[in-house]
């Protein structure tokens, strides 16, 4: 049932205002619409959250909608060559070709990939996980474990649950330390904040100290009060040493936390001879400058501890990620205003404070045996689990959103495992050096042609808002929207091809009402599940899920009897009301719900129901960090890097973007490039004991000596794709030098970062 006129998407009091997908800071957009075509995008100043801010990637939107090599029907594989089909006998393919698979060798020969844009889509917010518990298979794979998986794995451990992730709350908070983050080109992750720049001012400007810690001189650290150029791979070694400092000087001051965490008693053991002159040594940072640190962080009114991709791509990455909240609870920082803070995101519902807490390895890899997280396994395990024969080998694959054969390590072997596969099918905008290895392509339209809500980042943000776009353009002939693509392979995967699409929907309504139904705390207890389907609205069921999920959360309508929220910006003056997916629609910059709030009582889920400061599987990855004080650390090593106008692999093929400073060059520190006989601009050969690439050197002072950085996503040379802009300036895939055996055991996380490497000159 929809009250929604179905044509709302070109009405002229809303210019198709939209949240950017392209980054999480979730700016919001302007596009001007000219002859059917996004023809310019400028930020919307009217935003909520973003209030006018965009990036270069942001303003490049319409180039993305409008790229020439963009796919835009069903690509099918015949021989070495590809036609286009239709839709029908696309999915028809898919049904047959899986379901041989699965008729020959079961559901585990089945795998699936989801890559990181999946977190930026309505599409992959609702469908992604349904899709993987359709395939019923243990080979589950994403991005996630060449990102943040040990942030998800701390906080499950030390919250029970690993989607209560803390963000700092930038705008308010007096001392900020940043490890392993460079926001300046990235523009924040797991802390949804547009704008960085003119936050990290405002925070100088009111008094506040910025602390950066990153073997680079980045554009963020340019900006700190105090810059630690620390050794790769070695942020737990410091977090270590800030943590004993802190608790040997007394400086411990729980605040609010007092009587709700565990563990406190046990972490001086753990942590003991961490000290900062290990620390100085391990790190290459002054232990007094370590000292330093510590009392200021401890000293400072509120702070936040914040650490990202440097500190969770690493050797140590869960351990790194745990003392990061360690510190932000032992300094009465965690969960109060100005600290780390818990966002709570339109779509949820409170917690109840209570849970059974956070399992890690309910199964393992086959070849490896590694172990499960969070329902996947290591993205680093897919090309021996597809090339290693026997029972439970991969034989089909379906990536969606993803180009694994450049964003994880061992891409080469990745890439001919996936040329033996007996089927693949991606759903994938592009022809690129994953999606080319498919039997079956089958493209999204392009975002401004997609509904938008962020499932992932309301979980993230420093602020509380809700925001929904519908298409600012109307599907093109020939074009299917993403969630029926996705809810078409669910239900292939469910041995049902010929149910409509709505059906997968359909059954996600009828569970969910039937559950809240019972729930005597929901808003909707002992109400009618079928009455209450037939109230939701949308111009289609996927808006009609997403409207249930609104109304039913933490500030919705409950269909009459919600919590609700107050509406500041009444004309008529602030008054209680509820979220649904038509107050939204009838918002098109945005409703903001406040600053975030503390709410640790109800986001606990650990059996005890206290933050569990000492996880025992930690306490027992501790003996590594331990073992770990006597390695050699006095080679060169590799590290990776962002830029502002990249987005992991795939908008090189933007000529606006793929330019100047843009570049795939290895930078190294003028003393390490003399020792090595290589000058800006020449070519050096890189080896690791994976593979070798050669890239052109960049001299810079801004790296400290002995790393070297080389920015991922590149690579471009493959053949066979489809991307002219991004083949003429092709850079090299830095995956072939980093290592699939090397893994944050934990987590299952690559290390990215800290390789060791060898460079001479190429000519050599
Ligand atoms: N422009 C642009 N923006 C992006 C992306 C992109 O590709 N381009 N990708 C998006 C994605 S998927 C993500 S996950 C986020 C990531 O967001 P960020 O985590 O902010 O990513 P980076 O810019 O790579 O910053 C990581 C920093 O860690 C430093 N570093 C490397 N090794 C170490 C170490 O051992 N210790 C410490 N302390 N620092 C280290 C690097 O020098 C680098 O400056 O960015 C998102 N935004
Ligand atoms: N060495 C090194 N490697 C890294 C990193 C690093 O710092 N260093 N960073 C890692 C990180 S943080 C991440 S998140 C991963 C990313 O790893 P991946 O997600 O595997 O790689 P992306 O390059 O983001 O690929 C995204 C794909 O999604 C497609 N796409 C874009 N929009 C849509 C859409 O709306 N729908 C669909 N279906 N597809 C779409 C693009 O065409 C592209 O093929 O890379 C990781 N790899
Ligand atoms: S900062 Fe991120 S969300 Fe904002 S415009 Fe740039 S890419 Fe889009
Ligand atoms: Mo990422």
């Amino acid at each position: 049932m929809s009250t929604l006129p179905a044509e709302r998407s070109v009405d002229a009091g809303n210019p198709g205002y939209r949240v950017c997908p392209l980054c999480e800071a979730t700016c919001g957009l302007e596009p001007t619409i000219e002859a059917g075509a996004i023809s310019n995008v400028r930020g919307d100043r009217d935003d909520v959250l973003s209030k006018g801010f965009i990036c270069p990637k942001g303003a490049a939107f319409g180039h993305l909608d409008n790229d020439p090599d963009r796919l835009r029907s069903p690509m099918v594989r015949d021989g070495e060559q590809w036609r286009e089909a239709g839709w029908d006998e696309a999915f028809a393919l898919v049904a047959a070709g899986l379901g041989k698979v699965v008729a020959a060798h079961g559901r585990q020969s089945v795998g699936l990939y989801l890559g990181n844009p999946n977190v930026h889509t309505l599409a992959g917010g609702l469908y992604a996980a349904g899709l993987a518990r359709a395939l019923g298979s243990p080979n589950i794979f994403s991005a996630s474990t060449v990102d943040q998986m040990p942030k998800h794995v701390s906080c499950g451990l030390m919250f029970g649950d690993p989607l209560a992730i803390p963000v700092p709350d930038l705008d308010r908070t007096d001392f900020l330390l940043i490890l392993g983050a460079n926001p300046l080109e990235s523009n924040g992750s797991l802390a949804t904040a547009p704008d960085w720049p003119g936050r990290l001012k405002a925070l100088r400007a009111r008094g506040g100290r910025l602390v950066v810690v990153d073997p680079r001189s980045t554009r963020t650290a340019a900006l700190a009060d105090m810059h630690l150029a620390i050794r790769p791979g070695t942020d737990s070694y410091l977090l270590a040493a800030l943590t004993t400092e802190i608790m040997g000087s007394g400086l411990v001051a729980l605040g609010g936390l007092a009587d709700r965490v565990s563990g406190l008693d046990e972490l001086p053991g753990m942590l003991a001879g961490f000290t900062p002159e290990l620390a100085g040594q391990i790190c290459g940072i002054a232990p007094w400058a370590i000292r330093a640190l510590a009392r200021d962080l401890a000293a400072a009114p509120t702070a936040a501890v914040y650490g990202r991709i440097g500190t969770s791509t690493t050797q140590f990455g869960t351990i790194a990620s745990w003392l990061v909240d360690v510190l932000n609870v032992l300094t009465g920082n965690l969960d109060r205003p100005g600290g780390a803070m818990f966002a709570l995101a339109p779509h949820r519902r409170r917690g109840t404070g209570s849970g059974q807490g956070f399992r890690l390895g309910r199964w393992s890899s086959r070849v490896r045996s590694a172990p499960e997280v969070k329902g996947e396994l290591p993205a680093a395990v897919m090309a021996e689990e597809m090339s290693t024969p026997g029972e439970g080998q991969i034989r089909a694959m379906i990536t969606v959103a993803g180009n694994p054969v450049l964003s994880t390590p061992g891409g080469a072997a990745l890439d001919a495992a996936m040329a033996d596969l007996v089927f693949m099918v991606a759903v994938d905008p592009y022809l690129n050096e994953t999606t080319r290895r498919a039997d079956v392509i089958l493209p999204p339209p392009p975002p401004s042609r997609s509904a938008h809500y962020d499932l992932a980042f309301g979980d993230l943000a420093i602020r509380n808002t809700a925001r929904f776009n519908p298409p600012s353009l109307p599907l093109e002939d020939g074009q299917l929207d993403e969630p029926t693509i996705l809810a078409r392979l669910t239900l292939i995967a469910l041995g049902e091809p010929d149910a409509p699409a709505r059906s997968v929907d359909d059954a996600v309504v009828r569970q969910t009402l039937t559950k809240a139904v019972q729930d005597p705390s929901s808003a909707v207890h002992q109400r009618d599940p079928a009455e209450l389907a037939t109230l939701l609205d949308g111009s289609n069921s996927t808006e009609q899920r997403l409207d249930m999920l609104l109304r039913l959360g933490a500030y919705g309508d409950g269909f009459g009897n919600g919590p609700g929220y107050v509406d500041a910006g009444d004309p008529a003056g602030p008054r209680r009301t509820g979220l649904s997916l038509q107050a939204l629609t009838e918002a098109p910059h945005g409703i903001d719900l406040g600053p975030l709030e503390p709410r640790i009582p109800e986001i606990l889920k650990t059996p005890s129901g206290r933050v569990e400061l000492a996880p025992q599987q930690i306490r027992q990855d501790l003996d590594r960090l331990r073992a770990g004080i006597d390695e050699r650390r006095d080679g060169l090593v590799l590290i990776g890097r962002r830029h502002l106008r990249s987005n992991n692999s795939w908008m090189h093929n933007l000529a606006v973007l793929n330019s100047g400073s843009n570049t795939c060059t290895l930078q190294m520190h003028p003393d390490t490039a003399a020792g090595l006989g290589v000058a800006d601009g020449d070519d050096a050969r890189v080896t690791s004991r994976c593979g070798e690439v050669t890239v052109p050197v960049e001299v810079t002072d801004g790296i400290r000596a002995g790393v070297v950085s080389l920015p991922h996503g590149w690579g471009h040379s493959a053949g066979g794709t489809r991307g002219a802009v991004a083949a003429a300036r092709p850079g090299v895939n830095t995956n072939l030098l980093t290592d699939p055996l090397s893994l944050d055991p934990l987590s299952g996380t690559s290390v990215l970062n800290g390789i060791p490497v060898t460079v001479e000159p190429a000519r050599a």
